[in-house]
């Protein structure tokens, strides 16, 4: 970055991109797509997300969220190519989706952490607000804020300047809140909720709190295999399904947790996509498209599934 510009192109323009592509899929699309607010940051950034729906909302809901964490890029890249296969694909199959669900997708949950990887720290991964002391320790880890067993079992950090810190009460953070308020207004219908993070690829499901399996954990695995097993033909990319708590660690007040537990979601699912730790979060341009794809053929998974649910 030289003079506020990355490259030569001036990053406050370049902040807006993924805001204004999904308002240019939406006006393009007009019929069935269009671009709202879930509130604002701690910046006051807009939390912009699409709702995608041929029903005027009276069809079972499916969310999709991207970047709650700053620095996993590719996911805010791969939820976009999401919207654009649901406006603008020409499969039978994901057109008929439409038929069926409406979608409500959010790629960018944290949007001043997002902002903040432009402009300064590439590598930062939490909210941008002002949690009292020690000062000058920044931030909120917005998948611990949730209110499900919030800051217990060691599933998250009471220190401010942690990269886990679970924020000082449940919700505390204006992106958490604005979630969790939308998701509410929607649970009625809810059921499919989706969180893209990176990366590790796995496919994960409830709970991070302990290794008590839920109620639906077979139907969890076997979906999840299902899923690994779509996801890895086209490249051969390889997805391990299971609990946050089995293959990753204990992660307590995560948005799937409380979804799955507050709302009763149908299924709840959090990605960890590409890559297995040799470029992490700055995974090359050209593995973008790849993920996006082989994405798909996952998902295409999930959605069939999901209908049998
Ligand atoms: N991983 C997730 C994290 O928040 C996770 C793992 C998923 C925890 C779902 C809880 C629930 O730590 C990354 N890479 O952020
Ligand atoms: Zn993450």
């Amino acid at each position: 970055i030289v003079d506020g510009r990355l490259n030569g192109i001036d990053i406050t323009r370049l902040k807006m991109c993924i805001h204004q592509s999904l308002d240019d899929l939406a006006s393009i699309n007009n019929a069935t797509a269009s671009t709202f607010s879930i509130g604002t940051s701690y910046e006051g950034r807009e939390m912009k997300a699409i709702k995608i729906s041929k029903s005027g909302e009276t069809r079972p809901a499916i969310w999709i969220d991207a970047n709650i964490h700053a620095r996993e890029w590719i996911t805010g890249a791969v939820c976009n190519y999401i919207i654009d296969q649901l406006l603008n694909s020409n499969e039978t199959e994901i057109q008929s989706w439409l038929d069926e669900y409406d979608f409500y997708i959010l790629p960018i949950a944290n949007p001043d952490g997002y902002e903040f990887t432009h402009t300064t720290d590439r590598f930062w991964r939490k909210s941008r607000s002002e949690n009292g002391s020690p000062v000058g320790c920044i931030g909120t880890d917005l998948n611990r804020n949730f209110d499900f067993h919030w800051l217990e079992n060691g599933g998250a950090s009471s220190n401010p300047c942690s990269n886990t810190f679970a924020g000082n009460s449940p919700f505390s953070d204006s992106e958490a809140a604005n979630m969790r308020d939308f998701l509410t207004s929607i649970s009625s219908r809810l059921v499919f909720y989706l969180s893209l993070h990176s990366s590790g690829q796995y496919i994960l499901f409830p709970t991070g709190f302990d290794d008590t399996p839920i109620p639906q954990y077979n139907t969890y695995m076997s979906i999840g295999n299902l899923a690994a097993e779509a996801h890895g033909i086209r490249h051969g990319t390889n997805f391990t399904a299971g609990s946050v708590y089995n293959l990753m660690y204990t992660a307590t007040g995560s948005s799937m947790d409380w979804t799955w537990n507050a709302l009763k979601a149908n299924l709840t699912f959090t990605y960890e996509l590409r890559d297995k730790g040799q470029f992490g979060h700055l995974l090359p341009p050209d593995q973008i498209y790849p993920s996006a794809t082989e994405f798909m053929d996952g998902l295409k998974v999930i959605m069939t599934e999901l209908s049998r649910e």
